[in-house]
């Protein structure tokens, strides 16, 4: 076996501690199909183990004073997680390349994307002090009204395996930066950089039990968190399928949950554009990453009177995407995660073929790569609107086409799906792009770009694609209840 990740456990109260039932699952390299590791895997006795810790962590009276400190103290925390993150993040790119296949230059991004959103939420930490004891004015001058901004308490935290460390962040920083305490669930798929996380808060001595960190399997570690009747809120990203069972668990407690689940997002693109730009961006906004993202624009629907034009210019930009190990230079594609992906893509493709649907470039492995779960960039047109691959998510390289003749017809096919995520419009004409963002049914609207995204701006989706929003303010809301205080002024009976 290349051991290749360091050798973890599972971390609880501030210690890494062995699994109750020593189990431990393979980490296998999707570029390799090598098992180059072992991560623990929790189950629900560690899970009790971990609540108990996050619980005595959030007591207001005693013990670690993490949620009754001021911002500013938590905000210190947040910054020297950043810092160290920082420090280490050649490794923790490399490890997220070994784990879950993105090329290195893509994993080191989305590290310096992890630093930044600890950094983003230590300010929100901070600002929090200042917003406590807000009045209220009131229509009678007997009573006075303020608002306290209180931490939710224990959360519990279900992450995927698309941005490992970074979807874990999107949670950890806010979360923390509230006052709430935290148990850590990362995908079974891709746990590496999450454990690493754990290493870091030993480093800058986070209080022990405020972020508590179990691998696992779902069914084994995440139900268990997600019905556990002392976590006071689930924040979950998966699958819709996953996070309908989550719900239905939260439901029986009345427990809050906030869910980011899947997408089939449209990019639109409008007779009037530069051909050039718009096949880049119509590329980047569905391969990125593999297709591995939940807001990949994966239907392109495309002006008629362009089609033809455009169609060629992006199949000439897609054959030259490097597909390769994600460790060699200039790599932009490397494996998808694991050897269920790749089954389950590819047979959503040959079904989309067998159903009469044109494979315009890709559609199978790439001939040159004889390991590894690589998938060739595809794109496949002459599809209706029934076809499973134009409905549902496949979350690989696979970008399905249809052409339409108006901007109202535009609409109504982007907007014709289950799911409500995101989309994108192509057009130099502004006015229309503004109209098109309202038109769309989607939490997320990009214009003449596709996939950008800020810690600031808000983040989730519509319809089955979940509710709530993680980054920006309303991410830090998440996590934090609102009560109102109101006093009565008077000696007199009211
Ligand atoms: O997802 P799951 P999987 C979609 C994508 C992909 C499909 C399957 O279409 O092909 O989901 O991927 C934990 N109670 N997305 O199987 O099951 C699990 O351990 C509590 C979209 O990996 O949703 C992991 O930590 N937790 C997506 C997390 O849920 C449970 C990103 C996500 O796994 C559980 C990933 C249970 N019963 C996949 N069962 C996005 N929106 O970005 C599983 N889990």
């Amino acid at each position: 076996m290349e051991t290749k990740i360091p050798c973890r456990q599972l971390f609880i109260d501030g210690k890494w501690v062995e699994p109750i039932t020593k189990r431990r699952i393979p980490v296998i390299n999707p570029a390799t199909e090598q098992t180059i590791g072992l991560i623990p895997a929790a189950t629900g006795e560690d899970v009790e183990l971990a609540v108990d810790a996050a619980r005595r962590a959030f007591a207001r009276n005693k013990g670690a004073d993490w949620a009754k400190a001021p911002g500013a103290v938590r905000a210190k925390y947040l910054r020297a997680i950043a810092a160290k993150i920082t420090e280490r993040k050649t490794e923790l790119a490399k490890l997220e390349a070994l784990d879950c296949g993105k090329p290195l230059d893509e994993a080191a991004w989305d590290i310096d994307d992890v630093a930044s959103c600890f950094e983003y939420f230590a300010d929100h930490a901070e600002a929090l002090d200042a917003q406590q004891k807000a009045p209220l004015s009131l229509p009678m001058e007997t009573f006075k009204c303020h608002i306290l901004k209180e931490p939710v308490g224990v959360v519990g935290l279900i992450t995927p395996w698309n941005y490992p460390l970074l979807m874990a962040t999107w949670k950890v920083a806010p979360a923390l930066a509230a006052g709430c305490t935290a148990i850590l669930k990362p995908s079974e798929l891709a746990s590496v950089t999450c454990l690493e996380l754990a290493d870091v808060c030993i480093e800058v001595g986070l209080p022990p039990g405020v972020l508590n960190i179990l691998t696992g399997l779902g069914s084994e570690a995440g139900a268990p968190l997600s019905s556990h009747p002392h976590v006071d809120k689930i924040a979950f990203t998966g699958s819709t399928v996953t996070g309908s069972k989550i719900m239905t668990a939260a439901a029986q407690l009345v427990k809050p949950v906030s869910l980011e689940l899947g997408g089939k997002s449209p990019i639109l693109v409008f007779e009037d554009v530069d051909l050039d730009k718009a096949a880049e961006w119509t590329a980047f906004g569905c391969f990125w990453t593999n297709g591995q993202i939940c807001s990949a624009t994966s239907r392109l629907l495309v002006h008629e009177s362009i089609a033809a034009e455009f169609l060629d210019k992006l199949v000439k930009w897609t054959k030259n995407i490097k597909i390769s190990d994600p460790f060699e230079e200039g790599c932009r594609l490397g494996p998808v995660v694991s050897r269920e992906q790749y089954e389950k893509i590819l047979k959503l493709v040959s079904t989309a073929k067998s159903e009469g649907a044109t494979i315009l470039c890709g559609g199978g492995r790439p001939q040159h790569l004889k390991m590894g779960f690589y998938i060739e960039p595809t794109i496949i047109s002459d599809v209706t609107t029934s076809m499973q691959i134009w409905r549902e998510e496949v979350f690989g390289p696979v970008l399905c086409v249809k052409t339409f003749s108006s901007e109202d017809e535009a609409i109504e096919l982007a907007n014709d799906t289950q799911y409500g995520l995101a989309g994108a419009v192509i057009s130099n004409d502004l006015e229309r792009c503004e109209r098109v963002s309202k038109a769309l049914n989607a939490g997320i609207v990009w214009i003449n770009c596709s996939q950008p995204c800020f810690c600031q701006a808000p983040w989730g989706g519509n319809k089955r694609s979940g509710f709530g929003r993680e980054l920006g303010p309303r991410g830090l809301d998440n996590y934090l209840s609102v009560k109102q205080v109101t006093q009565y002024l008077s000696n007199e009976p009211w």
